[in-house]
């Protein structure tokens, strides 16, 4: 293709068909006026495979690849003879055990990074939350009176390694859900062992010839991604409130806007924290700003993207530039001196973009590299060593920046770091914190309900816009809604995490944000954050009112536009502990199917939740709400309470 058609080709998506951010208009424009191109181009050039999308394919073994007809599901076996429903489940699994895996891998960094400090092998970090580590511990059955803060840790990482390395026994966060709910994942023989058994077996049974009852499989399927939500998810979690501060309410600024032209920008995306705790110390370092300085620098200027942003947005109030689908937007500032990423969700698009605004990308972690991208390792016991090196490297391009500087002007602000424990405080206060204030409000019917809206952003939908639309549908119905992930930025972008925001909230929900003080959008973390979501949602059963299990609750969950298989994990382990949950994009089942007909309404029947789809924002904010108004139904919060007028008689009966 000539340079002359590439250009036309490029200039004729509009970006603001794809995006409704608008820093991630301006830098696609530019992108385009300068002939390059990201995944939003390579999206609208390549149409999603009509086939695999349904997931009516199998490439298991070499007999194959076998495609189905999706729109014919039963009229054809694979070679095998496996029919749809087997090709699908086994699909669905293995999507799950990739999800689960990589939510597990990183809880195991952290607590290999726990197990370090605890031992004193490691020492460029240190315990900063010793009330979460002793309540955790607590939690888990550890004795905690009159004991040193290190022999518990040592006893807490012996009992968090069993998430992953157990043979048989149950997982032991298992206990922190409610016991009706922990009965039925018991009767339904879901109840995950150790992650790495887990997702051991379900790569055996997805293996051809292994399971092909799709009745039997979605078993294991339940059982890794419950390995997920409540092991891997939740082990990350804890350990990084434990050595990186449980959040508690802070402002922060994201987008575009938080670059700064007379600094040197670094920007850290990827998903664990330990990487970023050590960049914000070199950052710090007055040797390192010294160089800087020399080199015409007013400083350096630290910025997250993702999820590693979003840590470090919720604890330290670090500026954020943007969630996945700007991650190549952003380089297009030219203004990005050096990029550090670690794991998951690092487009290889990125290495081409930063090459051509010479921007400095950086691999660190040794699972994750990228072709032709410069490796530094980020090693534990030396992590300076990694993150002093980006930022000499960003001074060093700072000094020799060659490409003219466009940031966008636009930044937003929200208050960002609603970990569980800050909403029983700000419900509750110092002395009786606790869920029932929120539980009184969901029964009086101020508010109606709680929605998580999570997960990633997507190319095949209009960035941002599913999101920012349902979220305000739902308050507008009085729904309280919680996020994580990426969604939670696209929503700070559009000023919904603000108290102010508010008067966009239905008058019940609007009266109890300004009563708290609270925005209507409460932002709870990264992804592995969801199960901060999970514990809230067993402090709700906790508190009383709403039934026994989670199942019984007024609550959903949606992940609108999602891309990854971490989010198909995740849905999974939602829809398993009993949240309906529902998906946008595209859904990798056959409708009309029976593996489609058990996800989408015979799970519900076992006591879990169900799985849903629908593109379009209004529907989906339709279905969440008519699902948290079923749910009202059944716990008789759908009827005015009857006025009963107690006479003199009616007293003495109740004194005697
Ligand atoms: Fe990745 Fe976690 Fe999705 Fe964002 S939301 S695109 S998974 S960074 Ni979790």
């Amino acid at each position: 293709m000539s340079k002359n058609d590439k250009l036309q080709e490029l200039q004729s998506l509009v970006p603001a068909d794809v995006t409704i951010c608008e820093t991630t208009q301006q830098m696609l424009a530019k992108a385009h006026r300068d002939g390059v191109d990201t995944a939003f181009d390579r999206a609208a050039a390549m149409k999603a495979c009509p086939i695999g999308e349904k997931s009516a394919c199998c490439k298991h073994c070499a007999m194959g690849p076998c495609r189905l007809n999706s729109k014919d599901p039963y009229s054809k076996v694979g070679v095998c003879g496996a029919t749809i429903d087997t090709i699908q489940s086994r699909n669905f699994a293995r999507m799950v055990a990739s999800g689960t895996a990589s939510h597990t891998d990183h809880g195991m960094e952290m607590l290999n990074l726990f197990k370090g400090v605890v031992s004193g092998e490691i020492k460029d970090y240190e315990i900063s939350d010793t009330e979460k580590l002793i309540q955790v511990a607590g939690e888990l059955g550890i004795a905690t009176e009159d004991r040193e803060i290190n022999a518990i840790a040592r006893d807490l990482c012996t009992e968090m390694e069993k998430t992953y390395t157990q043979l048989e026994g149950e997982l032991p966060f298992i206990k922190r859900a409610p016991l009706k709910t922990q009965e039925m994942w018991r009767e339904a023989g879901v109840v995950p062992r150790g992650a790495m058994r887990e997702i051991m077996e379900i790569m055996t049974r997805t293996h051809m010839g292994m399971d092909q009852d799709y009745s039997n499989l979605i078993k294991q399927i339940n059982r890794t991604a419950l390995a997920d939500g409540w092991g891997g998810s939740m082990v990350a979690t804890e350990i990084g409130d434990i050595l990186f501060g449980t959040p508690y309410p802070v402002v922060g600024e994201v987008n575009m806007g938080v670059l700064k032209k007379d600094e040197v920008n670094i920007i850290i995306h990827g998903h664990e924290p330990n990487l970023f705790d050590s960049m914000i110390a070199s950052v710090n370092d007055p040797e390192l700003i010294a160089k800087a300085e020399a080199a015409g620098a007013k400083g350096i200027n630290l910025v997250g993207m993702c999820c590693s942003g979003l840590e470090m947005l919720s604890r330290r109030g670090v500026p954020h530039a943007g969630n996945f689908m700007s991650t190549e937007a952003v380089l297009v500032t030219g203004a990005v001196d050096a990029m550090a990423v670690d794991v998951q969700c690092i487009k290889q698009g990125l290495a081409k973009v930063a090459d051509c605004y010479g921007t400095k990308l950086f691999t660190t972690n040794p699972r994750a590299h990228i072709e032709g991208v410069p490796h530094i390792e980020f090693e534990e016991n030396y992590p300076r060593e990694c993150t002093d090196s980006v930022v000499e490297m960003a001074i060093k391009r700072f000094a020799g920046r060659e490409h003219p500087i466009d940031i966008p002007k636009r930044k937003d602000k929200g208050v960002f770091g609603f970990s569980h424990e800050y909403i029983n405080y700000m419900l509750g206060g110092t002395f009786r914190g606790s869920y029932t204030p929120l539980n009184d409000n969901i029964i009086n019917g101020r508010i109606r309900g709680v929605a998580g809206v999570v997960g990633c952003t997507n190319p095949r939908v209009k960035q941002d816009w599913v999101h920012v639309e349902l979220v305000k549908e739902l308050i507008k119905n009085d729904i309280l809604v919680v996020q994580t992930g990426c969604s939670q930025i696209s929503l700070a972008k559009a000023g919904l995490l603000t108290p102010e925001a508010a008067h966009l909230a239905g008058p019940g929900l609007a009266e109890v944000c300004e009563t708290v003080g609270m925005p209507p959008v409460l932002g709870l973390g990264a992804c592995v954050d969801n199960s901060r979501i999970l514990t809230a949602v067993c402090n709700m059963v906790a508190a009383g009112g709403l039934g026994d299990s989670i199942a019984d609750l007024p609550v959903a969950g949606a992940a609108p536009e999602y891309m990854s298989e971490k989010a198909i994990a995740i849905g999974q382990y939602f829809v398993a502990s009993g949240v309906y949950t529902i998906f946008g994009v595209t859904f990798p089942i056959v409708e009309q199917t029976k593996f489609h007909k058990l996800m989408f309404e015979g799970l519900e029947k076992q006591g879990m939740g169900k799985w849903d789809f629908a593109v379009d924002p209004h529907d989906i904010a339709a279905k969440m709400i008519a699902h948290i108004e079923k749910k009202r139904a059944a716990l008789g919060l759908d009827k005015d309470k009857e006025r009963v007028l107690v006479g003199m008689d009616d007293r003495r009966a109740i004194d005697s």
